[in-house]
């Protein structure tokens, strides 16, 4: 492979890092799972609208190819190689009311993480069978699950288009043909594999073999940030008793994408700003102040509609799983502020 052209306006963090110096020093590099750098790069050097850019292959790649994983993951998280990754997911810490509790602002609150499984590469590579093994195993651990977070799986093979498309809609299931992902290798053998998991009133769900092999996420209408926290505390302990998750002290939770990495936590609302949303420059600035990012409705990559955003905790390595929620917390308490003001 040679260097990639990017054109002049491209924005991603995977152009601005992968100078000629470092392609030369990485083009020859694998992991032991046989991960490149021309893999790594290939989804910003297909969808030169990246944002990031990158994907790893395993655990290995962070460490082969940290010349260009490094800059990155200090520019998104403000995280040194120096750094240390604590986590804290204990409910005890979380200590907060609703921050909207008449539902004027906040429509929905959804919390999820991301998990790999220890014995196996990440998605971008994982052969057709080892992800059918880590469907098998993830599926068969959440069978277990009983009370308020039982439920059943759903495989995606076979589903009806009527009932994928509605799961969709409803913010509930992963889309489909994402570019992004198909670059990076994710949507190999689509959709075998992959499904959802969740309980009756969809308050709980897991997918299978998305971007990572496991999300798992908590959600419900309104803005209770914390009870939708203990959920996904109460589950992740669970789950984490018969499946062994890929971690590394430095890095904590390992994930295909660099942004994801640590807590692998994405805390956001649905929220609505008609007032806000008309001074985007105000919005930008108090979401920046508060570590938060703004999403369109649909998820990343989409539109707002009808002046609601989703809003989320930017940073997810080094700051723990309390943090993120309470980063978002903070941020939307003083954007309902900001709102009511104008
Ligand atoms: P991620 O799974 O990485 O958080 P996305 O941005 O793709 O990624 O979002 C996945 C789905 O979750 C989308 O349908 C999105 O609209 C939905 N979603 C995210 N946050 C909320 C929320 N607070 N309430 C309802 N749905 C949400
Ligand atoms: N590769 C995409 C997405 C980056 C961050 N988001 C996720 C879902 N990992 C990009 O570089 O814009």
């Amino acid at each position: 492979m040679n260097f990639p052209n990017f054109p002049k306006d491209c924005k991603s963090l995977l152009c601005k890092y992968l100078t000629k110096e470092v392609f030369e020093e990485l083009k020859n590099k694998k992991t032991p799972n046989g991960f490149t750098i021309e893999k790594a790069i290939n989804s910003g050097v297909k969808n030169i609208d990246s944002g990031i850019g990158v994907y790893a292959g395993d655990k290995e790649s962070y460490d082969v190819f940290a010349p260009l994983f490094d800059p990155i993951i200090k520019e998104y998280h403000g995280f040194e190689k120096s750094d240390k990754h604590i986590s804290n997911f204990n409910p005890k810490d979380l200590k907060m009311t609703n921050p909207d509790p008449s539902s004027q602002y906040i429509l929905s609150t959804r919390i999820r993480v991301g998990r790999n499984l220890a014995d196996f590469p990440l998605g971008t590579i994982i052969s057709k069978e080892q992800r059918d093994e880590v469907e098998k195993r993830v599926s068969d651990a959440l069978k277990s699950f009983d009370g308020e977070l039982s439920g059943s799986y759903y495989p995606l093979k076979g589903m009806s288009k009527d009932i994928q498309e509605q799961l969709i809609k409803d913010h509930f299931l992963f889309k489909e043909g994402d570019r992004f992902l198909e670059a990076a290798g994710l949507n190999r053998d689509w959709p075998e594999g992959r499904g959802i998991y969740h309980n009756d009133d969809k308050t709980f769900l897991v997918w299978i073999n998305e971007e990572d092999e496991l999300r798992i996420i908590s959600m419900q209408q309104g803005g209770d940030i914390k009870e939708v926290f203990d959920r996904l505390a109460k589950a992740v302990d669970f789950i984490q008793n018969s499946v062994k998750f890929m971690k590394s002290e430095h890095l904590g939770y390992i994930t295909s994408c660099p942004t994801n990495l640590g807590t692998a936590m994405r805390a956001s609302v649905h929220i609505k700003l008609p007032k806000l949303s008309r001074d985007m420059d105000l919005f930008k600035k108090i979401t920046d102040k508060n570590h938060l990012q703004i999403r369109g409705v649909h998820g990343e990559h989409s539109e707002s509609e009808g002046g609601i955003f989703d809003i989320s905790n930017k940073r997810r390595l080094g700051v723990s799983e309390v943090d993120c929620a309470y980063d978002l917390y903070n941020g939307v308490k003083e954007l309902i502020e900001v709102e009511k003001s104008l």
